[in-house]
């Protein structure tokens, strides 16, 4: 059953792996050491304690496995805005197919009699890395078979029964040891020299996915994509074969700019205005978006290398 299941995530483009609940208690026992031999920061602390859970669901069922898969999405796209009949070219993020992955598994497993639910607040890189999906990159996020690290991750608890049971040991790529290049184009120093464990309040993508103030120390000269970074994922070696995996020329017109810098209620969007943001995964961080639109149409003009 398990590898007719990996079989229908192939067939939609997908890669999945399952493993035994019973591997849940030993990653949450990594994690603790994890957790009592590193020096943390606030950011770590609250992930490690608050947003992991492990605690199986309720909903009528007994928990037997966990299913972790991997969702492509471009390497990001290029997007227009317009502003005082100036055009403006930027960079966004592109959101996986989450709906389609949910809507097939739960298709496959509940017409074979089990139970699907969601499991958002696992640690998913480890879990991948760990079953084997994955592989961790020196700029701390995961590389997946045909797919670099242009993908999501989602998890699901499921009563299917595994037959399988793939644990190894935490492992990054071999390529990373002799390379540097997301250690040297991270723009705010978040990949750290002498620590595999990247500053993650450093990192760009933390920065702007909140609304507020920018901090003082951080350049105008970093922002370079709607919400989040791609700076560490655009020249890694590893996703060389997926460059040109782009999604073309997505457009906002003046109006629709104009939303966006004033922060305009979602709901408030025409209707193909929303499909383009929730494409763009942007709805997500949408009380950030104007004061990063805002950030990007000021310094367009300096142009920006990536
Ligand atoms: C909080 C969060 C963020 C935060 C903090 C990120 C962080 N690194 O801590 C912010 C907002 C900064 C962020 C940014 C991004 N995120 Co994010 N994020 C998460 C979330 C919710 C938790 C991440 C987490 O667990 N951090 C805590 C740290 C402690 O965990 P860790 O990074 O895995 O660290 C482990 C390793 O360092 C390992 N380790 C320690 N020492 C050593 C030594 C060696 C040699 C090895 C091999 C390992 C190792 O142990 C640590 C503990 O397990 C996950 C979703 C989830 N539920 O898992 C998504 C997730 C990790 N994010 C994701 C993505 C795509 C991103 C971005 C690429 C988005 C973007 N384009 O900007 C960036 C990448 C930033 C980066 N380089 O890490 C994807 C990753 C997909 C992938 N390819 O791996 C996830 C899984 C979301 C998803 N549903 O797919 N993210």
């Amino acid at each position: 059953m398990v590898n007719i299941l990996k079989q229908e995530a192939l067939l939609h483009g997908d890669r999945l792996e399952i493993l035994p609940v019973e591997r849940l208690q030993d990653l949450k026992g990594e994690i603790d050491v994890f957790e009592n031999s590193e020096k943390l920061n606030n950011f770590q602390k609250w992930i490690v304690n608050r947003l992991y859970n492990f605690t199986l669901p309720g909903g009528g069922f007994t928990v037997k496995s966990i299913i972790l898969a991997a969702i492509p999405h471009p390497a990001y796209a290029k997007v227009q805005f317009a502003k005082n009949g100036v055009k403006y070219d930027l960079l966004s993020l592109v959101r996986s197919d989450f709906e389609s992955n949910e809507k097939y598994l739960h298709e496959f497993i509940t017409e074979r009699g089990y139970n699907i639910k969601a499991a958002p607040n696992l640690p998913m890189k480890r879990l991948a890395v760990k079953c084997g999906l994955a592989v961790y990159g020196r700029n701390n996020i995961t590389y997946v078979d045909g797919m670099g690290s242009y993908f999501s991750f989602t998890a699901y608890y499921t009563d299917l029964p595994c037959e399988t049971d793939n644990w190894v040991r935490i492992q990054h790529a071999e390529i990373c040891d002799k390379c540097k290049i997301c250690f040297n184009n991270c723009p705010t120093g978040a990949i750290r020299k002498n620590r595999f464990l990247i500053d993650n309040e450093k990192c760009l993508s933390y920065l702007n996915e909140n609304a507020g103030d920018f901090p003082e120390w951080l350049p105008v000269s970093v922002h370079h994509c709607v919400y989040d970074c791609l700076k560490c994922q655009i020249p890694c070696p590893m996703n060389r074969p997926y460059k040109d995996n782009v999604l073309e020329s997505i457009k906002f017109n003046e109006d629709e700019t104009d939303m966006l810098l004033n922060g305009v209620n979602f709901d408030e969007f025409p209707s193909e205005m929303k499909l383009k943001v929730k494409m763009l995964g942007m709805d997500e961080w949408i009380d950030a978006i104007p004061r990063n639109l805002k950030v990007l149409l000021d310094i367009d003009q300096l142009g920006h290398d990536l």
